[in-house]
C-alpha cells in the first residue's frame, strides 16, 4: 500500500506507555501512517520507541499550545487523532493543580476546537483518554460491583477533575456539532513500559532490582536474595484497581474509533486486586511469600522474617479513591473487544521486560 492509500493516525503522548504500544498496533495492521507528538525535553524521551523509530514520524509539539496544535490538524489532517497526551500521575496531580488542568482539559479543547474550526468533522475521528479515575469513590459510596459507562462520576483529584471537563467537551462536541470524538473510560493499565512510579511498575522494579538477586532466580524457588537489599516503601496497601496490560487497550481504542457510531466505552478486565495482593503476587513469582504483621502506619511485610515492605505515608494523597473496578461488557458486545492479558500474564511480563 502506498504512502497516499494509508490513513493517518496523529498520536498526541505517542512516547507514553500507551503511545508506543497504540504506534505498534497501527503498524500492525499496515495501513497507518503514523505521526507522533512529542515534547521538547532536556533529555531524550522517545526511549520507548526505539524499536520503531523509522517506521513513525515524530514532531515536536505541546498539547497546551493552542496554534501549534491548530498547525499540527491542519498540516496533516488526520484521519485519526488519538489523545494521549496527559499530565497522567494522581499523586502529582495534587502539587501541579493548574497545569494538570492546562494539559489534560485544555489540551484536548484545542485539539476539538482546532477539528471544529478547520471544517475537519467529516475527516477527522477523535479518541480520547478519558479515566476511571472520573468515578472517584462511587463504587463504594453508591455499593456498586462494577463501573459502567452509566455510572456517577465523582472525581477526588486535580487529575480526574481535568479529565472530566474534558470527557464532558468531547460529549458536547459530538452532540453540538456532530464531531465523531469518542471516550475510552480506561482503567488502570500496566505493562513493562509503565512509568517507574506508578505502583505497579515500582513493585516489579523493587523485587527485581532493589530485593531479589537476579532476573535468573525469577521463576525458581530459591533463597538468593539481594546483598544489598532495600525494603519497598508503600502507601495504601488496600486500595484497590482493576489492572490490565496496555496491549490489550491499545487494540480496544482503535476498535472504539473503528465504530460506526462515537459512543463512549469502559474498558477493563472486570478484576479487581489490592495493592496489597499485587505486592504478594510478585513476591510469589519468585518463589516466596509475605507475612504481613501490625496495622495501619505500623504495619510491615516480611519476607522470610525480615522486613521487607514498609508503609510511607509520604504515598498517602490528600483524597484517596480506594476502589475501582470497570465492567467492559458494552465493548465486548458492541465491539467484540477481548483482553489476552489477566493479573498473571501481565505481572509476568513486567518481570520478564522491566
Ligand atoms: P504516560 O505514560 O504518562 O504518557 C503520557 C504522554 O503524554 C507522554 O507521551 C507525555 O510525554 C505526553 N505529554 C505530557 N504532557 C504533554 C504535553 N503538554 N503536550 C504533549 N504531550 C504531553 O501515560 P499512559 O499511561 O500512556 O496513559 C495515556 C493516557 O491515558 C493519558 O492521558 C492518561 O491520563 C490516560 N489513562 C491512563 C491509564 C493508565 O492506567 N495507564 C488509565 C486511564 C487513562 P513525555 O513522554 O514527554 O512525558
Ligand atoms: O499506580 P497509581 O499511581 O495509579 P492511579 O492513581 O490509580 O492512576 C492511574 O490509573 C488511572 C486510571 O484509574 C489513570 F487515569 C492515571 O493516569 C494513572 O495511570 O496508584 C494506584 C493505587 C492508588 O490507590 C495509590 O494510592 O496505588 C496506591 N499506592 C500505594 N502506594 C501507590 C503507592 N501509588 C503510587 N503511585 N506509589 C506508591 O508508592
Amino acid at each position: 500500500m502506498s504512502s497516499i492509500d494509508k490513513k493517518v493516525a496523529l498520536i498526541f503522548g505517542i512516547t507514553g506507555q500507551d503511545g508506543s504500544y497504540l504506534s505498534e498496533y497501527l503498524l500492525s495492521l499496515n495501513n497507518y501512517r503514523v505521526i507522533g507528538i512529542m515534547r521538547r525535553s532536556s533529555s531524550f524521551n522517545t526511549g520507548r520507541l526505539d524499536y520503531i523509530r523509522d517506521k513513525i514520524e515524530l514532531v515536536y509539539g505541546d498539547i497546551s499550545d493552542t496554534a501549534c496544535v491548530f498547525e499540527l490538524i491542519s498540516k496533516y489532517v488526520p484521519d485519526e487523532i488519538y489523545n494521549l497526551a496527559a499530565q497522567s500521575h494522581v499523586a502529582i496531580s495534587f502539587q501541579l493543580e493548574k497545569y494538570t488542568m492546562d494539559v489534560d482539559a485544555l489540551g484536548p479543547l484545542n485539539i476539538l476546537q482546532a477539528v471544529r474550526l478547520l471544517n475537519l468533522k467529516d475527516k477527522c475521528k477523535i479518541y480520547q483518554a478519558s479515566t476511571s479515575e472520573l468515578y472517584g469513590n462511587t463504587l463504594n459510596t453508591h455499593h456498586l460491583t462494577s463501573l459502567d459507562e452509566n455510572s456517577p462520576m465523582n472525581p477526588v483529584s486535580p487529575y480526574a477533575i481535568a479529565k472530566l471537563y474534558a470527557y464532558h467537551m468531547v460529549r458536547h462536541y459530538r452532540d453540538a456539532f456532530g464531531i465523531f470524538a469518542v471516550n475510552g473510560i480506561l482503567q488502570n493499565h500496566e505493562s513493562s513500559r509503565r512509568g517507574d512510579n506508578f505502583v505497579t511498575k515500582k513493585i516489579v522494579l523493587w523485587a527485581k532490582y532493589k530485593w531479589f538477586s537476579s532476573l535468573q532466580n525469577y521463576g525458581m524457588k530459591n533463597d538468593k536474595l539481594r546483598v544489598d537489599r532495600e525494603p519497598l516503601h508503600i502507601g495504601k496497601l488496600d486500595s484497590s484497581r482493576d489492572w490490565s496490560h496496555a496491549k490489550d487497550m491499545v487494540k480496544g481504542m482503535w476498535m472504539i474509533l473503528q465504530s460506526s457510531t462515537p459512543e463512549d466505552y469502559v474498558l477493563g478486565s472486570g478484576v479487581r486486586t489490592t495493592v496489597r495482593t499485587f505486592i504478594e503476587k510478585v513476591v510469589q513469582a519468585y518463589g516466596f511469600t509475605v507475612e504481613w504483621k501490625g496495622s495501619g502506619l505500623e504495619e510491615k511485610g516480611y519476607i522470610q522474617n525480615e522486613v521487607a515492605i514498609i508503609i510511607d505515608p509520604r504515598y498517602y494523597r490528600p483524597n484517596e479513591l480506594s476502589d475501582l473496578v470497570g465492567n467492559p461488557e458494552k465493548a465486548k458486545t458492541k465491539l467484540g473487544w477481548q483482553p489476552e492479558y489477566n493479573i498473571d500474564t501481565l505481572i509476568d511480563e513486567m518481570i520478564q521486560n522491566s
